[in-house]
């Protein structure tokens, strides 16, 4: 690979499929299956595919808000997706997302399935079919919406752009982590002048709004991804601090973090999720206590 001072692009892009960088086992320049794999189907109505990166815990934090609310319709099975494994890829997968990304969701609860994919397309979906989390006066439904569309838009320059180059890519270059830096620094001033305003993005309540921004900029704010907590001086952002907070005592975000775990504390690790009281009998301490 040549270092980015002395690069020339060919006229022709090849994929240089040793490329080192993280994640270069899994990348590749074509879309579709490489493997035949069916998904598995659970009992209940939903059928969740995902993984608990904050694209995934998006979704289950949304289910398990719903349950708390008392929406039994929202009872789901979670089925875990390695990615770094390229379950992804696999013929089953790709007929619910395309895409080849996590999260996917399959609606069972219709006469026929329905395949939502793209998370916030997902969050959006479950919101509308319980008509929960997503205010209905127009005013606050345009604030909830724009706040979710504007998450899909930026956090690509977080963790395709800041995340890649700060932490992932093979070398350190200078240009590309001083423009992504600056471009995630705009974005948590943005994030920290509208929480002056109100205490959710929305305004007054908690929304898809929030649960779609709160995995990648609440984590970001508290250090929690690239270790760029310093880096960034993310305690500045007081009104984002307050927000990520508050947000993390809520009992359903403690669950939903959960789903699909497969690091961190074993007691944290729901690898798989198919009813209420997995919580308390199948997290990875219980399943494979240490030997
Ligand atoms: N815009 C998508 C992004 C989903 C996404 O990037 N998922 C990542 C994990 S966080 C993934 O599945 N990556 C696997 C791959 O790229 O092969 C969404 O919000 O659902």
């Amino acid at each position: 690979m040549n270092d980015s001072s002395n690069y020339a692009p060919p006229k022709v892009w090849v994929w240089n499929k040793a490329n080192g960088g993280r994640f270069a086992n899994i990348n590749r320049p074509v879309a579709g299956p490489t493997h035949d794999k069916e998904l598995p189907v659970g009992r209940h109505p939903l059928q969740l595919y995902s993984l608990a990166t904050p694209n995934g815990i998006k979704v289950t934090v949304m289910l398990e808000e719903l349950l708390a609310l008392g929406h039994a319709g929202a009872e789901y099975d979670a089925w875990l997706i390695r990615i770094n494994e390229g379950d992804q890829f696999g013929s089953g997968f790709v007929e619910a997302n395309p895409n080849s990304k996590i999260p996917a969701l399959v609606d069972r609860s219709g006469p026929a399935p329905i395949r939502v994919f793209e998370s916030g397309a997902i969050l959006l979906h479950l919101a509308e079919k319980f008509g929960a989390f997503l205010p209905t006066e127009p005013a606050a439904r345009a604030e909830c919406l724009s706040w979710l569309f504007w998450q899909m838009g930026s956090a690509p320059y977080l963790g395709g752009g800041f995340g890649h180059f700060y932490a992932y890519a093979p070398s350190k270059i200078e240009y590309a982590i001083d423009r992504f830096a600056m471009e995630v620094k705009r974005q948590l001033d943005v994030l920290d002048r509208r929480l002056a305003l109100s205490p959710y993005l929305a305004g007054e309540d908690y929304t898809i709004a929030d649960m779609a921004v709160w995995p990648w900029y609440g984590a970001l704010a508290k250090g929690l991804v690239y270790e760029a907590g310093e880096f960034l001086q993310v305690q500045a952002y007081s009104h984002v601090q307050r927000w990520t907070d508050r947000i993390a005592e809520r009992p359903a975000v403690k669950r939903g973090r959960m789903v699909n775990r497969t690091w961190g504390e074993p007691a944290s690790q729901l690898h798989e999720r198919h009813e209420a009281g997995d919580f308390e009998t199948r997290t990875q301490d219980k399943l494979a206590p240490a030997a």
